[in-house]
């Protein structure tokens, strides 16, 4: 009797702390946005649509376009040194034991070697993006070189003296090259986070009335505001 108590007690729990789920789904079509931030030598953060082609210290490139949509999102690494870091997105408000799943497409035609992309977390304070407290780390897979290839990972929020994670898109570069630089492309960026949660993303500004514009931009900042779509598990 006592131990059929102890096990009701338990799946009462667990059902308890199953929170509901948001999901962002972002792919540049907005033709604006970019990043929200970015850490080392990240530069030229464009939205981009069409073919891409040129050179870089990696030799020519040629990116047929978007992964899907019609826009997608470019960044550079110049000069070469470091591992930079583009910041995608900026979740807030969570608390110890949250689960957060990102993923996004990168661009990679070296299979093996750099350039590669690699998706990254760190905790920051919710109030900054600019407020690095530790990393969150993630997997060490790359992208693959077929082209287009997905990265993702699961972190589970520990709570600690922070309420904010930064999703990163980590750059790797050839150690030198011959004009001082690395181009890299991305696509699909999809953040799923409890509901409780806040996601920030680089999302064009919404249009205004002209009279609220100035308000506006107080109010927001230069940061998109969420079109969140939920859903329960
Ligand atoms: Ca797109
Ligand atoms: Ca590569």
């Amino acid at each position: 009797m006592f131990i059929k108590t102890l096990i009701a007690a338990g799946v009462a729990l667990a059902t308890s702390q199953a929170h509901a789920l948001q999901t962002l789904d972002y792919g540049w079509e907005d033709g604006v946005g970019t990043i929200l931030g970015s850490f080392g030598n990240l530069a030229d953060a464009t939205n981009v649509s069409g073919s891409q082609s040129g050179s870089d210290g990696a030799g020519s490139y040629s990116v047929s376009g978007a992964r899907s949509g019609s826009r997608f999102l470019h960044v550079a690494e110049a000069p070469l040194g470091g591992t930079p870091q583009a910041y995608l997105a900026f979740i807030t408000g969570l608390q110890a034991g949250d689960q957060v799943s990102a993923s996004f497409w990168g661009y990679d035609s070296s299979a093996g070697t750099n350039p590669s992309l690699r998706i990254w977390g760190h905790y920051a304070d919710g109030a900054d993006i600019n407020s690095y407290v530790k990393s969150a780390g993630s997997s060490n897979t790359y992208t693959d070189g077929s082209g287009w290839s997905q990265l993702s990972n699961t972190w589970t929020f520990d709570g600690g003296a922070t309420d904010g994670l930064v999703i990163e898109a980590r750059l790797y570069s050839m150690t030198s090259g011959g004009n001082n630089r690395t181009d890299f492309w991305i696509d699909d960026l999809r953040i799923s986070a409890p509901d409780h949660a806040t996601i920030q993303f680089a999302a064009a500004l919404p249009v205004p009335e002209p009279e609220s514009y100035a308000l506006m931009l107080a109010g927001l900042g230069m940061m998109g505001c969420i079109a969140r779509r939920r859903s329960r598990r």
